[in-house]
């Protein structure tokens, strides 16, 4: 697949501030290996004491933090540091993990209501499309409660991190809209 980040989100670089993007999910829905897969340089990992694991990634002036959400209600507050003027929200689900759904739902309307976060865009990675059972990335739209979603640019795409699918067409759909904004 090639470097498909760089050179795609290298159409930002004409944006003179820096980009910041959260990706988040829970714990198994395959973050990492899209990050890995996106080959955008070394992603840093830090297990602050604050009790969350977070990894980072710099990228020119896109700076890229992620991390597990699910249940750590305690250190929500800390979160704040993380997603001041994130211009996009990617919430990886594990289009297999039928039982962790509904939790995933809760985490995501939880997320999205910050303050912080309610400009930005929102694409969320059906994630898992090779196994079978998957639920199509409508079936996890709906099970997400996306269409509840008010004055916010969103889009759901199916994916499979392992195999590199739709990695392309979500981050393509993304970079138009934080242009759009951006502008
Ligand atoms: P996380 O960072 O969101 O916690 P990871 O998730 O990226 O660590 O992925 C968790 C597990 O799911 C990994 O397997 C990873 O290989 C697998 N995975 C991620 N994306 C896909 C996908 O699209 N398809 C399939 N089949 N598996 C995927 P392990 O075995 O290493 O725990
Ligand atoms: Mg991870």
């Amino acid at each position: 697949m090639g470097n498909i980040f760089s050179s795609m989100f290298g159409k930002l670089w004409g944006v003179n501030k820096e980009i910041r993007i959260l990706i988040l999910g829970l714990d198994g829905a395959g973050k990492t290996t899209i990050l890995y897969k996106l080959q955008l340089g070394e992603v840093i990992k830090t297990k602050p004491t604050i009790g969350f694991n977070v990894e980072t990634l710099q990228y020119k002036n896109i700076s890229i933090n992620m991390w597990d959400l699910g249940g750590q209600t305690s250190i929500r507050p800390y979160w704040r540091c993380y997603y001041a003027n994130t211009a996009a929200v990617i919430f990886v689900v594990d289009s297999t993990d039928r039982d962790r759904l509904e939790t995933a739902r809760k985490e995501l309307h939880m997320m999205l209501k910050e303050d912080e976060l309610v400009d930005s865009a929102l694409l969320v990675f059906a994630n898992k499309q090779d196994q079978p059972g998957a639920l199509t990335a409508a079936e996890v739209s709906k099970a997400l409660g996306l269409v509840e979603l008010k004055d916010r640019s969103w889009s759901i795409v199916a994916s499979s991190a392992i195999k590199g699918e739709g990695l392309t067409e979500g981050l393509d759909w993304l970079i138009d809209v934080i242009k759009e904004e951006q502008m």
